[in-house]
């Protein structure tokens, strides 16, 4: 055995089961999911797809990928979906590649305000293939009279849509009426409110959007992946090239059917109720931040923005770092018109799906938003605030029993 990683598992295990998970990107996949992920499967090359394969032996994994396939559409009431992509950024790449030839325009959400480095930052292979150019946010909000002008400006191949910073709810029929009136197509990235659509606690973009994209790991609580899907015959025939062979070799069966596993844990009723549990959870944390008089941009859905330089004085990356002194984890994170560098950021970005998945209650969540600005604002000791933090994960769920 190699103990030198098995004791650093250990280890992150402690520090996943002792802390308060807030950053608004992560979760805890069931036990299930992880065994699927951790089995046998992983031995098995299976380039192409169910039944049209590249190698021998494919028999159940076929099965496997058909299923998740199946489970993916049955939950998000779509016609096809490709569940091989290894993360949404490649998920992103190939819809892209199905959606316009190379050079094409994209009009997407100024990266600052809330999108995502696949969505045309400099630094990745999006802007350097497609032609990005970008809508911002009015006082914090989509302002969809503003996207409309710019697209009738810029006349782009596709309008993306979905965030990763973005604390209200997209209109996607507003989105879709603009790419009717420009003729263009309309793409979404749904990656981080996936499991707030499969819970309908959010507008579904399924049937309105050309393509959608996600990942599996977010809201959706499942295995760390990518998800395609699309009601358009010949574009999931683009994607499907697009993901294999363009962009990937074998796809990851293990994960697979990791994935399929959690595509049926949310078709079950109880995922509504813990979709809910999100929003209500982020919105009670929230909403006792503002009473406090703290500066956050108010929720409508699983995460929110603090102003943490205005609110407590300090940039994201010190708050970040302090609230770790306490085994409370967020992520810095630019806010709308920062006046500060992606490195230092004026904000924090706080999100309640992973720790909803243990057990937080609205009480929890409301306490938590007390530790937070009472350890912020130098009201209470490093001391005091771990016992609290202690307190309370010791009364939600073990990791690794979910
Ligand atoms: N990195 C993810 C996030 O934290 O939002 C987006 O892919």
């Amino acid at each position: 055995m190699d103990k030198e990683i098995f004791d650093l598992i250990a280890l992150e295990s402690k520090r996943q089961n002792e802390g308060i998970e807030l950053i608004a990107s992560e979760n805890y996949a069931s036990k299930e999911v992880r065994e699927a992920c951790g089995s046998i499967l992983t031995n098995k090359y299976a380039e192409g797809y169910p039944n049209k394969r590249y190698y021998g032996g494919c028999v159940h994994v076929d099965t496997i990928e058909s299923i998740a396939i199946a489970r993916a559409c049955e939950l998000f009431g779509s016609k096809f979906a490709n569940v091989q992509p290894h993360s949404g950024s490649q998920a992103n790449a190939a819809a892209y590649r199905a959606l316009m030839p190379e050079g094409g325009k994209v009009l997407s959400l100024v990266l600052n305000d809330g999108g995502h480095l696949t969505h045309g930052s400099p630094v990745s292979f999006s802007s350097h293939t497609y032609d990005f150019v970008f809508y911002p946010l009015k006082d914090g909000r989509l302002d969809y009279a503003d996207i409309e002008r710019i697209a009738l400006e810029e006349k782009p191949n596709v309008i993306l849509a979905g965030y990763s910073a973005y604390p209200y709810e997209i209109d996607f029929k507003a989105i879709r009426a603009i790419c009717d009136k420009v003729g263009c197509k309309m793409m979404v990235d749904m990656a981080h409110i996936a499991g707030l659509i499969a819970g309908g606690v959010h507008p579904s973009p399924v049937g309105i959007a050309d393509v959608v994209t996600s990942t599996t790991h977010k809201t959706l609580r499942g295995p760390r992946g990518g998800l395609i899907l699309t009601d358009d015959e010949e574009l999931i025939k683009k994607i499907n090239s697009a993901i294999f062979p363009y962009y990937q070799g074998g796809p990851l069966e293990h994960i697979i059917a990791g994935k399929a596993i959690c595509f049926k844990e949310d078709l079950d009723p109880s995922f509504k109720v813990y979709a809910q549990a999100i929003k209500d959870n982020t919105k009670a944390c929230s909403d006792e931040l503002a009473s406090l008089g703290v500066k956050t941009s108010g929720t409508e859905n699983h995460l929110f923005l603090v102003n943490v330089l205005d609110s407590f004085g300090i940039n994201g990356l010190d708050a970040q770092k302090k609230l770790e002194e306490i085994n409370i984890t967020t992520n810095k994170n630019m806010i709308p018109n920062d006046t500060l560098k992606p490195n230092k950021t004026s904000g924090l970005r706080i999100g309640f799906a992973a720790i909803t998945t243990r057990g937080c209650t609205i009480d929890d969540a409301k306490e938590i938003a007390h530790i937070i600005y009472d350890y912020l604002s130098d009201k209470a000791s490093q001391e005091e605030c771990l016992a609290k933090v202690t307190k309370l994960t010791s009364s939600w769920k073990v990791i690794e029993e979910i």
